[in-house]
């Protein structure tokens, strides 16, 4: 953790960062979702696409699984994935106008250069609906999201 933030500061000034603490790994114990996993009993392939699209873009996961989200870029473009709550994507969002080219480092982001497949471990341990988004400028409101319903 030190170790990304460090590399975030370098790269990033001391705004950006504590805006973008939200999504990383810090905070576990209360994240609204679950937590990173490093073994998982099911694989979801993803594809994503220039024309803004995550297919499926409805994901059904029980509540305690922990699944691998195989994102795959089919397109040309750079896209990524990144979880969260539609709220926080939205503001993340606004700030990717700012630094279109800000990376995300945590384990609930991925992104993918064209033809690359990128891998997103996570258990999902509390029930509810949530987000996968590319915030990469323009893709968001181009309506690049997909829906994540854990029941
Ligand atoms: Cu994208």
């Amino acid at each position: 953790m030190l170790a990304k933030l460090s590399k975030l500061v370098l790269v990033f000034s001391s705004l950006l960062v504590s805006t973008c603490v939200w999504s990383s790994g810090s905070h576990h114990a209360h994240d609204p979702m679950g937590e990173p996993a490093k073994t998982t009993t099911r694989t979801i392939p993803i594809r994503m696409s220039d024309t803004m699209r995550y297919t499926p873009n409805v994901i059904q996961i029980k509540r305690g699984e922990a699944v691998t989200l195989a994102f795959k870029n089919e397109g040309q473009l750079k896209h990524e994935a990144v979880l969260g709550q539609l709220d926080d994507l939205k503001k993340h969002a606004e700030l990717m106008k700012m630094y279109p080219d800000m990376e995300h480092d945590d384990p609930k982001s991925i992104s993918a250069k064209a033809g690359e497949t990128a891998l997103m471990k996570w258990k999902f341990t509390k029930a509810g609906t949530f987000y996968i988004a590319c915030l990469k400028p323009g893709h968001f409101e181009a309506g690049m999201r997909a829906q994540i319903v854990v029941k």
